[in-house]
């Protein structure tokens, strides 16, 4: 779970941490929303890169001095917050500096992966298999937790192969230090040190041994990478154990977790995430955004039709989506699109998650071709589609690189403004568009 905020190029969550603030929804990097995310499906974590061992070595004394003060201070707070002295005891015996995660934190690319290329391993031919098997040898536990929490199970199963690639890679960093260790570098600090509480809550739960828990180094744990307030609100032992045991070889607990977390937030049974569709050549694109919502039969109307010719059934009210612009794919997209979100809010990381469990489901491949002849645009080319937007008036809140709805707006505006299809879309001609 992660949280992107909404753009185009949201794509790559290297070592995404699944944040799911208790209500807030996953929250994990959260004020990150211009990384972007990719969920490099098999690469939960990033390579270091090599580095003088006697520069890392200096540099790890000196911030372990400062971590084990601020390790007092907050077992201080701590206390306060509910957690006893020997829990603490515990769960901090051993713990170090971890420079490495600070370096993966710090890890960002300056490139967003197009969706199309986040797709192709995130639902790839071999994820696809890999998940049908999953889905079989897990199928007595799958349909239980369908049945009990109305989540269809391939939705369950995509979610665990695009979390932990089907529980192959749950990350193995012990997870008190890799928050204390965060919390303490401040970035993001009142954040992980929420995460860290409630990890420490979970140890003294009893549900794991502070040793066996362990996660990716941005804290998400387990089959379906819960963060630890996620945890802490939504897993559930399913298994009857008496433990919420997302860590074991079996992933039953994780996956009712997953399950009762998307139920939590409105999973709406037999409701598509989304369907893929045809726009008649006159479909004007600025009628694809997020707020505009209407009944299936409307878009018909417009002359919206499924793959095959056909009328989309009436599953709720739709908005239509084009996530590579005018160029690409189009799809109508249901509530459940936003509850998918609740776990990652990349539109890349959603229709991953979509497409795999129809796939699991037997559906086919997206049918139309992505506009693969678009490159990756660079933070600092989108910093200057927003500068290049604010000089012509299109009003741009804030020069940060983060193509969002207010950018989007901007670009659809400029786009109507040149008498272009106004998809929103960034791309290395819409930068060349708007001149100097
Ligand atoms: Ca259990």
């Amino acid at each position: 779970m992660t949280h992107w905020i909404k753009g185009w190029l949201a794509v790559i969550a290297i070592a995404t941490p699944v944040a799911a603030a208790a209500d807030a929804g996953p929250t994990l990097r959260s004020d990150s929303t211009s990384e972007v995310i990719v969920a490099a499906a098999n690469v939960v974590r990033p390579v270091l890169r090599p580095e003088g061992v006697q520069r890392a070595s200096e540099r790890l004394a000196a911030s372990d001095a400062g971590f084990r003060t601020w390790i007092a201070g907050f077992r201080s707070r701590a206390i306060v917050a509910g957690i006893r002295k020997p829990t603490l005891d515990a769960a901090f015996a051993g713990v170090r500096y971890d420079a490495g995660v600070i370096r993966r934190d710090r890890n960002q690319s300056e490139f967003s992966k197009q969706i199309w290329d986040y797709l192709d391993t995130a639902v790839s031919p071999a994820r696809v298999a890999n998940g049908r098997k999953a889905l079989d040898h897990n199928s007595a536990a799958l349909d239980q937790i369908e049945a009990r929490f109305g989540v269809d199970k391939e939705v369950v199963a995509a979610i665990w192969g695009l979390e932990s690639a089907f529980g192959a890679v749950r990350g193995g960093e012990p997870l008190i230090g890799s928050l204390a260790t965060l919390a303490y570098d401040g970035r993001r600090g009142e954040f992980f040190e929420e995460q860290l509480v409630a990890a420490l809550k979970i140890v003294q739960a009893g549900d794991v041994a502070p040793r066996a828990m362990t996660g990716s180094w941005a804290g998400a744990m387990g089959h379906t990478q819960f963060m630890p307030t996620s945890y802490l609100s939504h897993a559930v032992d399913f298994t009857g154990d008496g433990r919420r045991d997302i860590w074991s070889e079996d992933p039953t607990d994780a996956l009712a977790s997953t399950a009762a977390y998307l139920k939590h937030f409105g999973w709406t049974k037999g409701q598509p995430w989304g369907v893929e569709v045809r726009l008649p050549a006159s479909f004007d694109p600025s009628l694809a955004r997020r707020a505009l919502t209407r009944n299936p039969a409307e878009w018909a109307n417009e002359g919206v039709r499924d793959t095959a010719g056909r009328k989309v059934p009436n599953y709720g009210r739709a908005s239509i989506l084009l996530p590579g612009g005018s160029d690409g794919p189009a799809f109508m997209i249901f509530d459940n699109f936003a509850v998918i979100e609740r776990y990652n809010k990349a539109d890349a990381y959603v229709i991953g998650v979509g497409h795999l469990s129809d796939r699991l489901k037997g559906g086919p491949a997206i049918q139309a071709e992505w506009p693969r002849q678009h490159r990756a645009i660079s933070a600092s080319q989108r910093k200057e589609i927003q500068r290049r937007l604010q000089r012509r008036g299109f009003g741009v809140e804030k020069i940060d690189g983060i193509i969002g709805p207010n950018t989007i707006d901007a670009i659809r505006a400029f786009q109507k403004s040149a008498g272009l299809g106004a998809d929103g879309f960034p791309t290395q001609d819409l930068l060349t568009a708007l001149g100097r």
